[in-house]
């Protein structure tokens, strides 16, 4: 159940046991304390690298190259159209190191090899080339004025688009390369800078990222990377003065202590946070369709995944062919280590991860649910966690109202829609919701009573670069992806011109 080390190309070997600093001003640099933070291979526990312990004084020093870089001729005298092409050679070379990206991210994260192409590195190339497009757009407005107070004056009024400057990027373990990129390439787009603070336990990705934009010419200090706990790195780059906004991806409790910290200084801060996601199955759904959807909808990425489907809502008609379908495919899915072709679900990220699901598993039998599959322990070492089914829960349950981001799915039976509604919107997240219906009336009708940022029929979890992503509620503030996250990264300014 352990990965095969010799599974790993060249690229991604040499890198992942090579020494490894921060980033810091087109620099690799260790910590100032000295001090490292292991990295491990999920699906053993064993330690495979160690990053540098960043401090705030690391912060302070990459806070001001990103400063300095932010009103450097190299970066900020960029016509518009030169940086879109660096932000194009960057995703073409990305996409040439597709392989060695997935590899390493695989190994760090636990994922399934086939996932981390496709959601750390296809999308994140995705995602530049589409930001790169936007470089060339950020328009204002020309307004037509009538001073009333100066009526035989003539001013000419228009708007701008500055970026925001230093932007402090803190992400987790869920996606790691993806989430870094969703955070970057609207920083490039527009020409901030900015220092990215990665979850501490999957750093590799994102170091390697910026010695890859290094080597397109991204100038120094555009891009810099501190590894290093939360409460120490990424407190600081909150806290921090020269930074403009904070861009954070994580749970609902560090992004409201970091809310409330950036309001301090009035940055700008967008939170990415955690969600409850409900899938509700109506009687006329096609099932062929739905059962399907609704496993793939929690077990994708093992879980860990903020939109996850993680309360099923079932008309009490067709309940119990829906949860047969859905058991079914849940214990038939195949534990295996990330980087092997014949694995179909990973281990979770840590052992601290995989305690605390197995914790809500527990709290959700202790409450009174059903187990209809999983809950079995796994015969490894590493950190894996079988698909799990609770059965009949109840809207009280910690299982149901808390995010448990991993494999285990709720299931509950309903009446009507109004009931579905109501269940469905009883959370304190709003990130994203599925309606499988084969009624349109019924999508019309429902759509818009659910609250979520994020809303699909008869799919769930679909995304793309130019569909914003974000959520409502306990879920967070402002959106990333799509022209929204290009708008997040930049001041209007309003210009009035007296015409004599
Ligand atoms: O998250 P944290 P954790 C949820 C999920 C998971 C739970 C805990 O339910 O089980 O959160 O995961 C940095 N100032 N999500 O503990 O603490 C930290 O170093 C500044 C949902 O890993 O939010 C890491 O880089 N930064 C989520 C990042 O925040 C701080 C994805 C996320 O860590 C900080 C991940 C501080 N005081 C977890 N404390 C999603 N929305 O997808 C921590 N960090």
């Amino acid at each position: 159940m352990k990965n095969d080390l010799s599974l790993l190309g060249a690229e991604s070997r040499r890198f992942v046991f090579a020494e490894h600093g921060m980033f810091i001003d087109g620099m690799s640099a260790p910590a100032s304390s000295g001090g490292t933070i292991p990295v491990f291979d999920p699906s053993s526990g064993e330690q495979i690298a160690a990053v540098p312990e960043g401090t705030a004084e690391d912060v302070d020093r990459a806070v001001q190259a990103a400063k300095r870089a932010f009103g450097d001729p190299s970066w900020a005298g960029l016509k518009p159209a030169a940086r879109e092409r660096l932000i194009l050679k960057l995703a073409l070379v990305l996409e040439g190191h597709a392989q060695e990206f997935s590899e390493i991210e695989s190994l760090n994260s636990g994922r399934l090899l086939v996932n981390t192409r496709l959601f750390d590195v296809d999308l994140s190339v995705d995602c530049l080339r589409y930001m790169a497009g936007w470089t060339t757009k950020l328009h204002g407005k020309t307004i037509p004025v009538s001073v009333p107070y100066a009526p035989d004056m003539d001013f000419f009024a228009y708007t701008t688009r500055e970026p925001v400057g230093v932007v402090g990027a803190i992400t987790p373990w869920n996606v790691p390369l993806g989430q870094a990129i969703w955070k970057i390439a609207p920083v490039l787009a527009t020409g901030c800078t900015v220092v990215l603070k990665p979850a501490e336990n999957t750093p590799l990705t994102a170091l390697r990222f910026a010695l890859l934009a290094k080597e397109v010419g991204i100038p120094d200090g555009v891009i810099n990377v501190v590894t290093g706990y939360g409460a120490v790195a990424g407190a600081a780059l909150v806290a921090h003065p020269d930074v403009s906004k904070i861009s954070f991806t994580g749970s609902t409790d560090t992004g409201r202590a970091i809310g409330i910290e950036a309001a301090r200084s009035f940055k700008k801060c967008s939170l990415e946070l955690g969600g409850k996601s409900p899938v509700i199955i109506l009687d006329d759904a096609d099932l062929s369709q739905a059962i399907p959807g609704a496993a793939q909808a929690i077990l994708g990425n093992h879980g860990q995944n903020c939109c996850a489907g993680s309360r099923l809502f079932v008309h009490e008609s067709i309940y119990d062919e829906v949860l047969a379908g859905v058991a079914e495919i849940a214990s038939s899915v195949k534990l295996g280590p990330g980087l092997a072709p014949s694995s179909e679900m990973g281990p979770l990220v840590s052992s601290v991860q995989q305690q605390r699901v197995l914790g809500y598993i527990k709290s959700g039998i202790d409450e009174g649910a059903e187990v209809v599959v999983g809950n079995k322990s796994v015969d490894h070492p590493g950190f894996y966690v079988r698909p799990t089914i609770l059965a009949n829960v109840t809207p009280d349950m910690k299982a149901v109202r808390e995010e448990i981001f991993g494999p285990v799915l709720a299931v509950a039976s309903f009446k009507d829609t109004e009931e579905a509604i109501a269940r469905a919107n009883d959370t304190s997240f709003g990130l994203g919701a599925s309606v499988w219906t084969t009624n349109i009336n019924k999508v019309h009708r429902m759509v818009p009573r659910l609250e979520a940022g994020m809303t699909w029929v008869n799919t769930h979890n679909v995304l793309d670069i130019a569909v914003p992503f974000g959520g409502i509620k306990n879920s967070g503030i402002g959106v990333e992806l799509s022209e929204e996250a290009i708008l997040q990264h930049t001041n209007i300014k309003s210009t009035i011109v007296n015409v004599e």
